[in-house]
């Protein structure tokens, strides 16, 4: 393998942390799943418009590729190597009030968080059965879910286009043909072994064998950001009863993609803001001081349409579930009071 060959333009952390020395310290390195270097890159190297570039096979990864995944996790989270992750997903802590209550800005709020097995490799190289057994345990495992969590499974294989179509553009399900993940071995044997659940009203969402093994989701109209926490925190507790997820001291939960570390919570607002981003830079210059992450209106890498944003948590390791919800909570707040004195 040779090293790869960047375009100039480039500004992924794979390009900025994937030196000549770190490429030839790591090139012949293997996790005992056996992913390599190459494989760990290969989404950055054909995807050079990638933000960051670099997924994981294993827990084992993020150990044996330090040199390269360190600095990435210490630029995305201000996470240190010596550090320990902290989890608190007590929605009782949450004291915040709706911040719009007119509903004059926030038309949606999202939480979700990604989750992987114990004693399964990640995505990027499960195997079919593997991948398989991880939707039959998922999926049975929400079959005793009760009341508000209660709900169906839906595989992805058997749905007709037109309810895929539908459910993508709505926001509720994962879009297909991700060249991202496409080139991070995400989207083998696809539709095989994915696929969604959800309750009646679609305000409790689980995604099987997506970026991770399950991307737990609550959300709904509005800006209730606390409601929307607390749906969440008890579908996870739930959850968490019947299977056990990959986890350590140092990183947290573990996921695929290392922006997705600790508590690989993104808790996001769609929020329509007309006056605010026409000044690109005042609105660049609120998101950092809040650390908050600026997304198009149909998820990552797709763009804005008609002054709608998704605003979410930048920050997801070294920062319990809480304290990642009030990222967003005193973002938003800011962001509508800006938005109103315009
Ligand atoms: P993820 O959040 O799982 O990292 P994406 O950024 O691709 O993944 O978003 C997945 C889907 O969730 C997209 O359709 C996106 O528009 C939708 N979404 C995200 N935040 C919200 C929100 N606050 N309200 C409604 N839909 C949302
Ligand atoms: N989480 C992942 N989809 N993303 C950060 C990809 C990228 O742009 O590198």
């Amino acid at each position: 393998m040779k090293y790869p060959n960047f375009p100039k333009d480039c500004k992924s952390m794979l390009c900025k942390y994937l030196t000549k020395d770190v490429f030839e310290e790591l090139k012949n390195r293997k996790t005992p799943n056996g992913f390599t270097l190459e494989m760990a890159i290969n989404s950055g190297v054909k995807n050079p418009d990638s933000s960051i570039g670099v997924y994981a096979g294993d827990k084992e990864s993020y150990e044996v590729f330090d040199l390269l995944f360190d600095p990435i996790i210490k630029e995305y989270h201000g996470f240190g190597k010596d550090e320990k992750h902290t989890s608190d997903f007590d929605a009782k802590k949450l004291d915040m009030d709706n911040p719009d209550p007119k509903g004059e800005f926030i038309l949606s709020t999202r939480i979700r968080v990604g989750r992987n097995l114990d004693g399964f490799p990640l995505g990027t190289i499960i195997s079919k059965e593997q991948r398989d057994e991880v939707e039959k345990i998922v999926s049975n495992a929400l079959k005793s879910f009760k009341d508000e969590l209660q709900g169906e499974y839906y595989p992805l294989k058997g749905m007709t286009s037109t309810i895929q179509e539908k459910l993508i553009k709505e926001h509720f399900l994962f879009k297909e043909g991700d060249r991202f993940l496409e080139a991070a071995g995400l989207n083998r044997d696809w539709p095989e072994g994915r696929g969604i659940f959800h309750n009646i009203d679609k305000t409790f969402l689980v995604w099987i064998n997506e970026e991770d093994e399950l991307r737990i989701i609550s959300m709904q109209q509005g800006g209730d950001i606390k409601e929307v926490f607390t749906r969440l925190s008890l579908a996870v507790s739930e959850l968490e009863k019947d299977m056990k997820f990959l986890k350590s001291d140092h990183l947290g939960y573990i996921t695929s993609c290392p922006t997705n570390l600790g508590t690989a919570m993104r808790a996001s607002v769609h929020i329509k803001l007309s006056k605010l981003s026409q000044n690109k830079e005042l609105f660049k210059n609120i998101t950092d001081k809040f650390h908050l992450q600026i997304r198009g209106i149909h998820g990552e890498h797709s763009e804005s349409e008609g002054g709608i944003f998704d605003i979410s948590n930048r920050r997801r390791l070294g920062v319990t579930e809480v304290e990642c919800a009030k990222d967003l909570y005193n973002g938003v707040k800011e962001l509508i009071r800006v938005e109103k004195s315009l």
